[in-house]
């Protein structure tokens, strides 16, 4: 997308590629894992198998749940990465299809592993058969978390409850990342950024078509103090500057 000419087409959808998938054969920490099957198995969840074979790789799961315990799985990218989307390959096993998904979830974001930020939040989320797409607003992060708070009985495995994923990946989908809050386009948003978005919302300073795109931090068209106060916010550390 060219940002120069994107003031009124930021939502617009895009046709261009998804990156790579920045998931694959990254560390993970899970909560729990379930170990008496060989077929399951943490290091399958992002190997690059999307399938579940049967017997042989079916991704992870984690143990038997009981009580108000949440599971999770985070992935280490390695770097700081420019993310906006989960992908998630539920374990399909004939009729146990998808109960491992849970029913309520959150996926976080994260720069030390410790401290998350929510980026999506689910409830009562049907089971799926096939993967399922989550997007979020962009971010740059090194960790992603995917964390249930509320899970479904499987029927046909004694109403067991698990969370279990064959396969997850996590990528960009669209064109190059722009960073809101950042007028002066040097990859940080700092105060400085927030002064020239204020000066242009009183008239004090002109911005050219790219300098306003960044700058119009809630996409309506317009540069006003509330922009402003949003990139301040980034600059200070209240809030994580989103990418479109
Ligand atoms: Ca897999
Ligand atoms: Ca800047
Ligand atoms: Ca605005």
């Amino acid at each position: 997308m060219d940002a120069d000419k994107s003031l009124s087409v930021r939502f617009a959808p895009t046709s261009l590629p998804l990156s790579e998938n920045y998931a694959l054969g990254c560390r993970t920490t899970v909560s729990s894992a379930y170990a008496n099957d060989t077929a399951l198995r943490q290091r399958f969840v992002n190997d690059g198998v999307r399938d579940t074979r049967i017997g042989e790789n079916e991704g992870w799961s984690s143990k038997n749940i009981s009580g108000g315990k949440s599971e999770w799985i985070f992935v280490n990218l390695g770097e700081r990465k420019a993310i906006n989307q989960l992908v998630i390959y539920p374990r399909v096993n004939g009729d146990d299809a998808g109960y491992g998904i849970p029913e309520n979830f959150t996926v976080s974001v994260s720069d030390d592993g410790e401290s998350w930020e929510v980026v999506r939040a689910e409830e009562g989320y049907a089971r799926p058969t096939d993967f399922i797409v989550l997007d979020f607003e962009g971010v740059e992060a090194q960790y992603i978390r995917f964390e249930g708070t509320k899970f479904k009985s499987n029927p046909f495995s004694q109403n067991r409850k698990r969370m279990q994923i064959a396969e997850l990946e996590v990528y960009w989908y669209g064109g190059e990342p722009v960073r809101l809050g950042d007028p002066d386009g040097d990859g940080e948003v700092t105060v400085s950024d927030a002064l020239t978005a204020l000066r242009a919302a009183a008239g004090l300073a002109q911005l050219t078509d790219g300098q306003a795109y960044r700058a119009d931090f809630d996409g309506d068209g317009v540069i006003t103090a509330a922009d402003a106060l949003s990139a301040l916010r980034c600059a200070v550390g209240l809030r994580r500057a989103p990418l479109v």
